[in-house]
């Protein structure tokens, strides 16, 4: 297995680093898998939970320091601070390696070294790349034989190429004072010491996949994308795919496996990704995407037999559990799954009851699940074209102002729709929660250079598709006065792809308004949905005085990118700035 020289000797110099006891190669073998949890249930980094009932299914708690991504600790170390841009944390790349170098120094003393040989994506597939994981961590490596295709394959991929992404990872002593996850585009390399949390540790997911990726391609003319990928089927057989972007923890996952309502009788939705797209031009001037992962790490709390059933389905066997709350019959439970036990263990080990002050699961709880467990799992997943995306969703969590969905005017205005999504921030990385902040693409916190030239990217990419998808925005989260959500969400968002797939093959009707081009009334189906009086309304209403606002912060965040920002995007600032002072809606909509 280990033939290939450029990783034999980089997993040499690794090792004189950071002075394992010993070091062992990860071959993704279903023996392999019962040994490393035998070794986690052993250190304690697993426990198991009842195996009658939840067959192959074990609980990791974190030190409860460690239970997010640390975006004030993550960086881009390209040599010129320029290409990592406003919105990314830099360091040059000699003060990195040599700051972190000296946290790696001796810190395996004591514990196994484990060579995690990864390959992102379907073999064979002109999309995939090959990753390698040296870690410390026995959870880490069982999540990576969950989360990527692990072992052999990778290596039958690489074969002799020294063109693989170098990832360096250990838990050291979790102190977040010596906590860094550093990104090296240009050595292809990641460093990350500190953390042993998912986000952070996991390397082939938001550091290979987003990170770097993001980085190489716009070197090699394709995008790398915070979104899920699903396919929805009509009940004539015919299947649409859409890529949608969210930020963490706003529902991508429950949307990747939706179940249609009662209504939608002969809909089927088929799931091929619910965190990441890499997405190319195709010869036939198309959009082709594929998800180069091959599990889920989800959200655990708010996944429920309403809001997820597929969810629920996928996780009764051979799933990792971290930070949730767990019953005295050895079983799992978090806030939102069901009535809350009597009684149960919360995510850091202490005794629970509903009168207890703090929720029992971690708000940023997770599963790690394979995707093959997932009941609307897709095998266009396996395909190495990947599958043509009609359509671009990009969607935030918001209050108020943004209305339930409207289409762009064409490609660029898509690009600018992107380019300046808002969110609330969520429990997924540290700090408050609830907070407004842009999010363009959902791509802040992974965009690894300067989100100016990622605009550009994204422009350039339009001119070379003759059939690009039509690009959406979305809100699930719009709430009335009395504070409730004024769409049901989950299931019924069918309702609104519906319409989209319609827009797509030229039948949706839409009406022009200064934002975008919004649903025609009664254009949604909502049936007999229990909507409160007027909220149809009110959900897809322009709130000038809303946008108006928001003119004045994308303005700031444009002005932010300097030379970098598009004059495309300034263009369509300027333009959005006329129509909703009353000039005239955009000539060129389609
Ligand atoms: C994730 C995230 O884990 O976005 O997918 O934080
Ligand atoms: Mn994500």
């Amino acid at each position: 297995m280990r033939t290939n020289g450029a990783l034999q000797a980089w997993v040499e110099e690794s090792a004189r680093l950071c002075r394992p006891d010993r070091i062992v190669w990860c071959d993704g073998s279903a023996e392999e898998k019962d040994r490393l949890t035998s070794e986690a249930l052993d250190s304690g980094d697993f426990r198991a939970l009842d195996q009658r009932a939840l067959p192959g299914c074990y609980l990791h708690r974190s030190n409860p320091n460690d239970v997010a991504r640390t975006e004030k600790l993550t960086f881009i170390c390209s040599p010129d601070k320029e290409d990592a841009g406003p919105t990314n944390n830099w360091l040059a790349p000699k003060e990195a390696y040599a700051r972190l170098g000296s946290i790696f120094e001796g810190s395996m003393r004591g514990r196994t070294m484990y060579v995690v040989p990864f390959l992102m994506g379907p073999a064979g597939s002109p999309f995939s790349k090959v990753g390698v994981e040296i870690t410390d961590s026995v959870y880490v490596a069982l999540n990576m034989g969950l989360m990527t295709r692990m072992g052999e394959v990778a290596l039958r991929q690489l074969g002799g190429s020294d063109d693989f992404t170098r990832g360096l990872h250990s838990k050291a002593d979790l102190d977040e004072n010596r906590r860094f996850i550093c990104h090296f585009p240009q050595d292809n390399t990641i460093w990350s010491v500190g953390s042993g949390y998912g986000g952070n540790a996991l390397l082939s997911k938001k550091c290979l996949a987003l990170r770097l990726a993001s980085a190489l391609g716009r070197r090699e003319g394709w995008l790398a994308e915070h979104m899920l990928i699903v396919g929805i089927e009509d009940p004539a057989g015919n299947t649409t795919y859409v890529c949608a972007a969210f930020p963490s923890a706003c529902g991508k996952t429950n949307l990747a496996m939706l179940v249609p309502p009662a209504s939608f009788k002969g809909w089927k939705v088929w799931t091929v990704g619910d965190d990441i797209a890499w997405l190319r031009p195709g010869p036939d001037g198309r959009l082709w995407a594929i998800n180069p992962e091959a599990g889920f790490f989800g959200v655990a709390p708010g996944t429920s037999a309403k809001s997820n059933p597929n969810a629920l389905a996928m996780l009764e066997r051979g799933a990792i559990f971290t930070n949730v709350a767990e019953t005295p019959d050895g079983r799992v439970w978090w806030e939102g799954l069901s009535d809350p036990p009597v009684a149960c263990t919360d995510w850091r080990g202490r005794p629970w009851t509903p009168a207890s002050a703090e929720p029992a699961a971690h708000a940023n709880s997770r599963f790690t699940v394979s995707i093959k467990q997932c009941p609307s799992y897709s095998k266009e997943w396996e395909n190495p074209q990947g599958v043509p995306i009609s359509a671009i969703i990009f969607g935030a969590r918001r209050a108020g102002v943004v209305p339930l969905v409207y289409e762009s005017f064409n490609w660029d205005h898509g690009v600018f729709l992107g380019a300046t999504m808002a969110s609330e921030t969520t429990a997924a990385a540290t700090g408050a929660v609830g907070v407004l902040r842009r999010d363009p693409f959902a791509m802040l916190p992974f965009c690894g250079y300067n989100m100016g030239d990622y605009f550009g990217h994204w422009i350039g990419m339009g001119r070379r598709l003759q059939r690009p998808p039509r690009i959406f925005r979305v809100n699930w989260f719009m709430r009335g006065d009395d504070g409730k959500f004024l769409w049901p969400g989950f299931g019924e968002n069918l309702r609104v792809l519906r319409w989209m797939i319609e827009r797509c093959n030229g039948r949706g009707k839409a009406v022009e308004t200064p934002i975008g081009l919004l649903p025609a009334p009664g254009a949604i189906e909502v049936g007999d949905l229990p909507l409160a009086s007027g909220a149809m309304d009110r959900l897809l209403s322009i709130d000038r005085d809303g946008w108006l606002a928001a003119l004045n912060t994308q303005d700031e965040f444009f002005g932010s990118l300097g030379p970098h920002l598009p004059r495309e995007l300034q263009a369509e600032h300027e333009g959005l700035a006329q129509r909703l002072h009353g000039g005239p809606v955009r000539s060129g909509a389609r």
